[in-house]
């Protein structure tokens, strides 16, 4: 063979390929570092990757064949881990599962093909290092574009502590009242929600004028040590994203906390929401949409004015809230919106206790409450018809409810596939995990029985499994699945959206059915950090079928 045949063969293997740009392969390096930062007025020390907080965002397509390079320049094990990224299960990067982790001074090279598009992000699976900085957001094209909208952002959403998150959940477990748990209470509702159930024990509290808990009793990690970033800025710092006015804007919107669940909105514009965690849904148009840990929302708005809007992201519990501008002009700045006092979402996020599979086939569309107002998320649905009425102190207006009128919020409800699911069928079996803890010894696990305890839970390759949660305590618990797709069950059938995170709401009971199509051992668990180290979290191990159909 002569070279210029040699060139022309190797040529004509490789057109193809360029032409339908699947053939694409890409190497990426991230070097993981510690770095002096100062965020909080005083030098601390960061997890970093490529010298940056947050970590790059990493570009991919769909169809790709990525090779990443992660080196460990850490004097303590690290592991990057590909949240959800359908891929094989060596390569999902959770020391302990599925690898050995990447020692100091360590190269390991992650290697597959990208099967999926859409907005994604990655984390440390090791320690405390994705609290400390290390998490990015991932952004995959799709295989054949369609028409890109005119800007294109990132919103990475993040908790940045004040104190060493080690030192944190020692004091958490030393004593669970650290940072001012009401602990007599919340023991005691532990207690009366198993042996009296849920229902009972909510009217009992509020009859008992019991509920004023305070914002720690929602999420344990707070404002009083946390700082809310977007993309790395403190709302002081300000990060600001351009448009032209008539653009059509984009925001890839990321929820790479450690524990904080946010309330985000844009005062004066609607946001139309295409994609739940990178899948697209039917588009949403909402005010407001309440993004558990480690979801992933995309939104599209479309600013007419030749003025700077406001990305506002309150913290769940009221503690605090991350902030960035939508400006037509660098400098220009948008009125800060009040923070609404937690004491309403307190009792809202109390109200919704009766949620079951099945029960949702009803609630297609938002149901207006009794003032005509869309209700926000997760928000009292007393007015439901067919439920047990949960009781609504009469103090208490409905939460969160802004003076002006059409308020509408996101809601898992509202989520349907925007075409309908392949395989879509009714489940061979269920699974039932209680979501359990305890407050006295700060320990968090499945079906009262921590990770160390536990046994792995196995499904065969194939199966279709319907994992129904039921939340027996007074927190939302983002219940994060790795390498399979969770359909939510939320009445739609066949469109159902898929997710890999499902939050579940205190007290209540989600249903989601998962299709066991990837072989080996994944990790499965409450993606709130404290709640995973202590013990909510367990191996999912999908065995091979004697007779595999597909
Ligand atoms: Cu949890």
């Amino acid at each position: 063979m002569n070279l210029s045949y040699r060139r022309f063969f190797i040529l004509a293997l490789w057109l193809p390929l360029l032409c339908f740009g699947s053939a694409r392969a890409g190497t990426y390096t991230l070097t993981i570092d510690e770095k002096a930062v100062n965020l909080t007025g005083k030098p601390q020390t960061a997890i970093v990757a490529n010298g940056s907080l947050p970590a790059p965002t990493l570009h991919w397509r769909e169809g790709e064949e990525v090779t990443l390079n992660v080196v460990n320049r850490l004097k303590e094990p690290t592991s990057i881990h590909w949240h959800g990224i359908v891929l094989p299960y060596r390569m999902d990067g959770v020391p302990g599962i599925s690898f050995a982790g990447i020692e100091p001074g360590k190269i390991f090279t992650y290697r597959f093909r990208v099967k999926q598009n859409g907005t994604y992000w990655y984390h440390g699976h090791s320690g405390m290092q994705e609290q400390q900085g290390l998490f990015g957001a991932l952004v995959i094209e799709p295989a054949h574009p369609h028409r890109p909208t005119e800007r294109d952002y990132v919103l990475l959403l993040s908790d940045w502590p004040e104190a060493d998150p080690e030192r944190t959940l020692a004091r958490l477990k030393k004593q669970s009242d650290y940072y001012n748990f009401q602990k007599r209470t919340v023991a005691n509702l532990f207690t009366d929600l198993r042996e009296r159930g849920v229902s009972e024990t909510i009217n009992d509290r509020l009859a008992w004028g019991q509920m004023r808990m305070e914002p720690t009793d929602l999420a344990d990690v707070t404002g009083a040590t946390y700082h809310f970033l977007v993309n790395g800025h403190t709302p002081a710092m300000d990060w600001a994203a351009l448009f032209s006015p008539g653009d059509r804007v984009r925001l890839r919107i990321v929820n790479a906390s450690a524990m904080t669940h946010f309330d985000v909105r844009i005062p004066g514009l609607k946001m139309r929401v295409i994609e739940a965690d990178g899948q697209p849904v039917m588009p949403v148009d909402v005010e407001e949409l309440r993004i558990a840990v480690a979801e992933t929302y995309d939104v599209l708005v479309e600013p007419e004015a030749d003025r700077a809007y406001r990305i506002f992201a309150e913290a769940m519990d009221r503690s605090g809230f991350a902030s960035a501008t939508l400006t037509p002009k660098i400098g220009l700045q948008a009125e800060l919106p009040k923070m609404r006092p937690h004491t309403l979402l307190t009792l809202a996020d109390m109200g919704p206790m009766h949620v079951g599979h099945g029960a949702h086939a009803e609630h297609q569309a938002a149901v207006p409450n009794d003032n005509g107002l869309d209700q926000p998320p997760h928000a009292d649905h007393a007015d439901h018809t067919g439920h047990q009425r949960h009781p609504r102190p009469a103090s208490v207006p409905h939460a969160e409810a802004p003076a002006m009128g059409s308020y509408k919020a996101l809601d898992y409800r509202h989520l349907m596939a925007a075409a309908p699911n392949r395989g879509w069928r009714q489940p061979d079996r269920e699974i039932r995990l209680r979501l359990t803890g305890n407050m006295y010894r700060y320990i968090w696990s499945f079906d009262d029985v921590k990770y160390s305890d536990s046994e792995p839970i196995r499904v065969k390759f194939g199966e279709h499994i319907r994992f129904t949660y039921v939340n027996e305590t007074m927190m939302n618990h983002p219940i994060h699945l790795h390498g399979l797709w969770q359909y939510l069950d939320n009445g739609n059938g066949a469109f159902n959206p898929k997710k890999h995170v499902i939050n579940v709401p205190p007290g209540q009971t989600v249903s989601v059915i998962v299709i066991a199509d990837a072989e080996g051992e994944w990790a499965f668990h409450c993606h709130l950090l404290y709640h995973m180290d202590t013990g909510m979290f367990r191996k999912l191990i999908v065995e091979k079928a004697e007779h595999v159909r597909e």
